[in-house]
């Protein structure tokens, strides 16, 4: 039969009906998901005409002013996700502790670390940004509440990880550890429609493309240097949107690599390990990709702390062992 749509609760399904032993838990987790991506892309596309840009007055765990839009999307998640008895913990971005489940709701075997709307100092400039989750099993048991260890899991622990990106289109994409799926909004029906089944990175592509903030060369080592100079000499395009999701979501597409390199005043660069890197690094994986710190990979980083950074290189595994190569023949180690 033709012009039949799958809607991402029916791919969902589908795909739970292929494991016996799913609970649906899982599913609902990744519905409600969609569901909060759906209201965060209406209050986006809105925020030009709401004029609800701009500060909200107060700055993060990380001292970076806060937009409405942030603590928007934030709120969205956190009730989205809260009362369906499905997770123990949450960790947010915008959050500096871990968020428990409130009293009057049942817990459940799941964790949830998000970010919920990243790149948005570029919101005033209608660039793209987007939400990014990550999921993993409770590992503490004995209590109620989950606990900090139970968000400190490595990235190779991770059950799913994706990302909404609002961009021309408002996208949602995803892995469950069976390949890489992108779903994009019909805001017509609200709805989530498969549009990019089985994502694979490219692995030769014919437009070879770099993406790094080439403004930070002065702090970066001699090997970063060296790197990117040999990207240039080999005829690499350069690409820079400054929003991760955005930069991620091309380099997913069309192949490349993007880097957020260590620098003298940010020796574990910029992007933060377990809701940024650590779930677009799963996303790449599953595509056929890689992503490392610039030597280890970064799935097999054991976190420390919850909001902890990492230097990244991610896309097509032979651009990300270039850098590999490079940095570690000319040397990785920032001033610092
Ligand atoms: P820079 C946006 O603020 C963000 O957190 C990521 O989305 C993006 O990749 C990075 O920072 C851009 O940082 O230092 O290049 O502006």
């Amino acid at each position: 039969m033709e012009n039949y749509v799958v809607t991402i609760g029916r791919f969902i399904l589908e795909h739970e009906r292929r494991h016996p032993e799913a609970t649906g838990a899982f599913s609902n987790l990744l519905y409600d998901l969609s569901l909060a991506g759906k209201l965060i892309s209406r209050a986006v596309n809105m925020a030009g005409l709401a004029e609800i840009l701009g500060r909200a007055g107060r700055r993060n765990v990380h001292g970076e002013d806060v937009m409405k839009l942030d603590v928007y999307a934030n709120d969205v998640i956190f009730n989205a996700m809260d009362h369906a008895g499905h997770l123990c913990v949450m960790g947010s971005e915008e959050e500096e502790d871990p968020i428990l489940i409130p009293e009057q709701f049942p817990v459940g075997p799941y964790v949830l670390l998000f970010d919920p709307l990243d790149g948005s100092s570029n919101i005033g400039a209608n660039i793209s940004i987007g939400t990014i989750f990550s999921l993993h099993r409770r590992v503490t048991t004995g209590q109620r509440d989950g606990t900090l260890a139970d968000l400190l899991q490595p990235g190779y622990k991770q059950v799913a990880a994706g990302y909404v990106l609002y961009g021309s289109s408002t996208m949602l994409v995803f892995t469950t550890g069976s390949g890489v799926h992108g779903f994009t909004l019909d805001p017509s029906i609200g709805e989530f429609l498969l549009s990019h089944p089985d994502i694979r990175i490219p692995l030769d592509p014919t437009s070879k493309i770099c993406s790094v903030n080439e403004g930070y060369t002065a702090k970066w080592s001699s090997g970063q240097r060296a790197l990117v100079q040999r990207y240039r000499d080999e005829g690499f395009s350069s690409r820079y949107v400054g929003s991760l999701v955005a930069d991620f979501h091309r380099t997913l597409l069309y192949g490349g690599v993007f880097m957020y390199p260590a620098t003298e005043s940010a020796p574990n660069g910029k992007l933060r390990l377990l809701y940024e890197v650590a779930p677009m690094a799963m996303i790449c994986e599953q595509a056929g990709g890689k992503a490392t710190d610039g030597q280890k990979r970064v799935l097999d980083i054991e976190p420390t702390d919850l909001h902890q950074r990492t230097p990244v290189y991610i896309g097509t595994p032979e651009f990300v062992d270039m850098a590999g190569e490079t940095l570690a023949a000319e040397g990785a180690a920032v001033a610092g």
